[in-house]
C-alpha cells in the first residue's frame, strides 16, 4: 500500500492532487484542519492499494470484496466523483458528532461514578453500609432535611447518633427521629448557658418584628401569672405612635409606663420604678444600617447593671436576614433570643443551625397576634421538638 500526506487550501484542492498522483482508486485515511498559519489549511492522508503491503494482505477478503482493486474500508467509498466525496464528508461529520456524544457520555459516567463513590464514603462514615435494610438512618436523614435542617447538620446529627450515645439502632424512622430529638435536646441543655435574669428587660430587634406586642404579652404574664409588679418603658421617641401603642396596652393592664429619651431619662425611669419587680423596656426598630439607633441603644444600656437584653428574631425572615441581624445585634451584647411569628412558619429545622451558632438561650416563642395569649416559654424539650417535628408539643 502506498500512503501519502497532502496539504491543501481546501478539500477540493487536496482531492485533485490525490487524484492526479494516486489515481481514482485512492482512499482517504484521514483528514484534518491544520492549526497555525495565516490561511486555513487541511491535511489529507490518502492511500492507494498496490497489492504489496502486509496491510492489504492481512485483509484479503476485503480486498476481493469490491472486486475493483480498491481497499474497501467499511463506510469509506473509493475516491471517485464529487458526489461520493460529499457523501464521505457527511459520514465523517456524523462520525465526529457520534464521537463527541460518546465522549460526553463517558464524562457523565465518570461524574456519576464520583458521586457514587462519595455516597459510599458517606454511608461508610455513617455506618449505613451493608445493614440489610435494618437501620433507618437514611430515612431519618431525609426527614430532617425535609424539616429544614441543613444537609451538613443532618449528616453531623446522624454521625453523632451513630458514634455516640446510641446503643440500639432505630427500628423505624420514627424511632430514629425520636433519638435525634433526644440528642438535640441534650445538646441544647449542655451547650446553652442559662442566661442572666435581669430586672431591666430590654427588647431589641428590627422594625415590625413584634417587640411591642411581645412586651405587652410578657407584661400580662408577669402581672397575672407571676404576680409581679411591672413597669413599662420605651426609648422609642422617633415615631409619635410608638409610645402610644405601649401606653394603650399599659392602660388596659393598669401598668405604669414612662418614656426615656436618653441615658438620663433612663436613669430617672429606673429610679421611678424602684418599687417594680420587673421593668420591660421597648426600643425603636433598628434597620441593619441604622448606625445612630444602635449606638444610642448601646450607650444607654452600657452599664449592663441589672440589664437583660433580648433580641427578637422573626421566624418568617429569610435565613440570610436572620444571620445578618444576629451579627449586627451581637454588638449590643445580647443575652437571650425571642423567636416571633412562629404561626407564620412551617418548618423549623433551620433553628438547629441557629442555636448551634448563637449559643444564647431562646427564652420565648410567639405564636400569633393575640395579647396576652400567643406566647410560649421555650425549653430544651419543646425547642428540640420544634426543630425535629415542627411543633412545640
Ligand atoms: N403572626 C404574628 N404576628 C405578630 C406576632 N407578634 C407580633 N405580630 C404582629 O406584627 C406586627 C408588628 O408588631 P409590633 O409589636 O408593633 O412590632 P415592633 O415594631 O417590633 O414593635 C403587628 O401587626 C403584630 O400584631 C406573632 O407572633 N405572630
Ligand atoms: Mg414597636
Amino acid at each position: 500500500m502506498q500512503i501519502k500526506r497532502y496539504e491543501a487550501k481546501n478539500v477540493q484542492e487536496a482531492l485533485e492532487k490525490i487524484k492526479r498522483e494516486l489515481g481514482p482508486d485512492a482512499i482517504i485515511l484521514s483528514n484534518k484542519q491544520l492549526s497555525g498559519g495565516k490561511t486555513p489549511r487541511i491535511e489529507v492522508v490518502a492511500a492507494k492499494d498496490d497489492g504489496e503491503t502486509p496491510l492489504s494482505r492481512s485483509f484479503p477478503g476485503r480486498r476481493d470484496g469490491n472486486g475493483d482493486g480498491s481497499l474497501p474500508v467499511p463506510g469509506i467509498p473509493p475516491l471517485g466523483d464529487k458526489n461520493e466525496w460529499d457523501g464521505l464528508k457527511e459520514d465523517i461529520g456524523e462520525l465526529k458528532v457520534l464521537l463527541r456524544e460518546l465522549k460526553k457520555r463517558d464524562e457523565m459516567f465518570d461524574a456519576f461514578g464520583e458521586v457514587k463513590e462519595r455516597f459510599n464514603i458517606l454511608f461508610d462514615l455513617l455506618g449505613l453500609k451493608d445493614t440489610g435494610g435494618k437501620n433507618h438512618l437514611s430515612q431519618v436523614y431525609s426527614r430532617l432535611v425535609a424539616q429544614g435542617v441543613s444537609k451538613k447538620s443532618a449528616c453531623i446529627l446522624l454521625e453523632m447518633l451513630n458514634r455516640g450515645t446510641m446503643t440500639d439502632r432505630p427500628g423505624t424512622p420514627e424511632e430514629g427521629m425520636k433519638l435525634v430529638e433526644d440528642l438535640i435536646r441534650n445538646r441544647i441543655r449542655r451547650k446553652q448557658p442559662a442566661g442572666i435574669d435581669g430586672r431591666i428587660k430590654v427588647f431589641v430587634g428590627s422594625t415590625g418584628v413584634g417587640k411591642t406586642t411581645t412586651i405587652a404579652k410578657l407584661a400580662a404574664h408577669y402581672t397575672l401569672g407571676g404576680k409581679k409588679r411591672v413597669g413599662l418603658a420605651t426609648t422609642d421617641t422617633y415615631r409619635i405612635a410608638a409610645p402610644e401603642q405601649l401606653k394603650t396596652y399599659a392602660r388596659i393592664m393598669g401598668i405604669p409606663v414612662q418614656v426615656a429619651a436618653d441615658i438620663n431619662g433612663l436613669r430617672k425611669v429606673i429610679e421611678d420604678f424602684s418599687d417594680r419587680d420587673v421593668i420591660l423596656v421597648d426600643t425603636p426598630g433598628m434597620g441593619l444600617n441604622d448606625l445612630s439607633h444602635f449606638e444610642r441603644t448601646r450607650d444607654m444600656f452600657a452599664s449592663r447593671d441589672g440589664v437583660e437584653m433580648s433580641l427578637l428574631l422573626s421566624l418568617v425572615s429569610s435565613r440570610e436576614n436572620l444571620y445578618n441581624t444576629l451579627s449586627r445585634f451581637e454588638d449590643l451584647g445580647i443575652d437571650r433570643i425571642i423567636l416571633t411569628k412562629m404561626d407564620e412558619c412551617r418548618r423549623f429545622g433551620f433553628l438547629f443551625d441557629l442555636v448551634e451558632k448563637v449559643r444564647k438561650p431562646v427564652s420565648y416563642v410567639t405564636t400569633g397576634q393575640n395579647v396576652p395569649h400567643d406566647i410560649e416559654e421555650v425549653t430544651s424539650e419543646n425547642l428540640a421538638k420544634l426543630i425535629v417535628a415542627g411543633t412545640l408539643h
